[in-house]
């Protein structure tokens, strides 16, 4: 069962810079950063709030690492801006599973390493009225350290 919204992804194309915008328009400080190589991204993921499923919210600001990756090929297409939403639950497998029994594309076989830990897989844009869309998994006790 999906029960939060885990994050939102933004495409950037200057972390710092942006992660500088957030701090300084809104207040928002860097909960955890990392180097995701599989998925070609840069991140920072800025806790907005606690959720009732124990749970968070997170923004996940996003530079590519490299052009042909999935957020470097969107950013040279449309700029920066939201590139994709994610939902949270303590089971991605058999969501996943239920979901694409709805004709939806799953794009893992398998889930695959996420943010902090998390267990993560994607349904395709096309088949969700254009919004790209993970589902997420957290880790059993995610990091509290940058
Ligand atoms: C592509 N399309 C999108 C989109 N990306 N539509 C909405 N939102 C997006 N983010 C659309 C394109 O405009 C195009 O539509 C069609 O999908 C095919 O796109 P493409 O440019 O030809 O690219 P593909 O087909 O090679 O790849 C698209 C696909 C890919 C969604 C399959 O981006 C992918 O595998 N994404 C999942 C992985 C990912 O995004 N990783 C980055 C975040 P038209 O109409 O022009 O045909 S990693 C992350 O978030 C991790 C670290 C985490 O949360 O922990």
């Amino acid at each position: 069962m999906l029960t939060r919204i885990d994050h939102i992804g933004i495409a950037c194309f200057d972390l710092d810079r942006t992660v500088e915008f957030y701090r300084a328009t809104y207040g928002f400080e860097v909960f955890h950063s990392e180097v995701n190589e599989e998925q070609g991204v840069r991140e920072a993921m800025l806790k907005i709030n606690e959720t009732s499923d124990g749970g968070a919210s997170y923004l996940q600001l996003l530079e590519p690492t490299r052009e042909d990756s999935a957020v470097g090929k969107w950013l040279a297409k449309n700029g920066e801006g939201v590139h994709h939403i994610a939902f949270g639950t303590a089971d991605v497998d058999t969501d996943a599973a239920d979901i694409r029994d709805k004709g939806v594309r799953v794009l893992y076989d398998e889930p695959r390493k996420g943010s902090m830990g998390s267990r993560i897989t994607f349904l395709h844009p096309k088949d969700c009225h254009g919004v790209l869309t993970e589902l997420v998994t957290a880790a059993p006790s995610a990091p509290d350290d940058h």
